[in-house]
């Protein structure tokens, strides 16, 4: 099971590096980068808020060179295939967009139990990261301001409430700016569930103290999708 795997790392103290793979950009030097990196990325997340290509088709190729655990991170109900190993199960609890509360879900439930996934209730929660981003356009949602901390740490804690096991703090995909430390910091002591933290992580300091603060899994996609080979200065710092 993922989750416990997950679960397990962070109860031995280990943080961990999920990459974000966009089937519609993927390429071989993203494969290759996977590959060399192989024993220092813990997670693959496939998916994105706007996709097109065949997200089996992608995970197959990944899945045939690294044995890194992938895991569907899907936009819509498109986004779904039985090649993942699990799949975040993302309640967008920043939004009041019901179709992303559960309508979508709903649509999903089926196809989930048919190919045997595995779902992670996941609360996802979108910040405003400097710039409008495709997660808050095609969901029809705003994101919470950033500096609203008390409204955020409120939102995470619901989420726990209602039987979420995770949090993702996401400020966007190519966000100009990452979740603060400090705001990181404040959800992870309210609320002591894993913890995501997505959206403009760019250099290796910016990953350690997102780590420092209490993120457990950091999320890299956009630096990885235009310079996969950006990743081994990273790594190579944060271990
Ligand atoms: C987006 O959190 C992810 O959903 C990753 O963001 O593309 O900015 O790394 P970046």
């Amino acid at each position: 099971m993922i989750f416990e795997l997950i679960n397990d790392k962070i109860k031995a103290g280990k943080k961990q590096v999920a990459v974000l793979v966009d089937p519609d950009k993927f390429s071989g030097e993203q494969l290759n980068a996977l590959q060399c990196h192989e024993k220092r990325i813990d997670l693959i997340f496939v998916g994105g808020s706007f996709t097109f290509k065949h997200i089996g088709d992608v995970i197959a190729r990944i899945k045939e060179m690294v044995s890194i655990p992938v895991i569907l991170f899907p936009g819509d109900v498109t986004q779904l295939s039985a090649n993942a190993d699990a799949m975040l199960m993302l309640s967008l609890i920043s939004g009041r967009n019901p179709e992303y509360l559960i309508g979508n879900h709903v649509l999903a439930a089926p196809r989930i139990m048919e190919y045997g996934l595995e779902p992670i209730p996941t609360g996802y929660i979108v910040l405003n990261g400097g710039k409008k981003t495709a997660v808050s356009y095609i969901s029809n949602t705003n994101p919470i301001p950033s500096e609203q901390h008390d409204i955020i740490v409120a939102t995470a804690l619901a989420g726990k409430y209602l039987g979420l096991k995770m949090i993702y703090l996401e400020t966007g995909s190519g966000a100009t700016h990452t979740a603060s430390p400090e705001l990181v910091k404040k959800v992870k002591s309210t609320v002591d569930l894993p913890l995501i933290v997505g959206g403009g992580i760019k250099t290796a300091d910016q990953l350690t103290s997102l780590f420092n603060a209490g993120a457990d899994i950091a999320v890299i996609g956009t630096l990885f999708e235009n310079n996969p080979d950006a990743l081994q200065n990273i790594l190579d710092r944060i271990h």
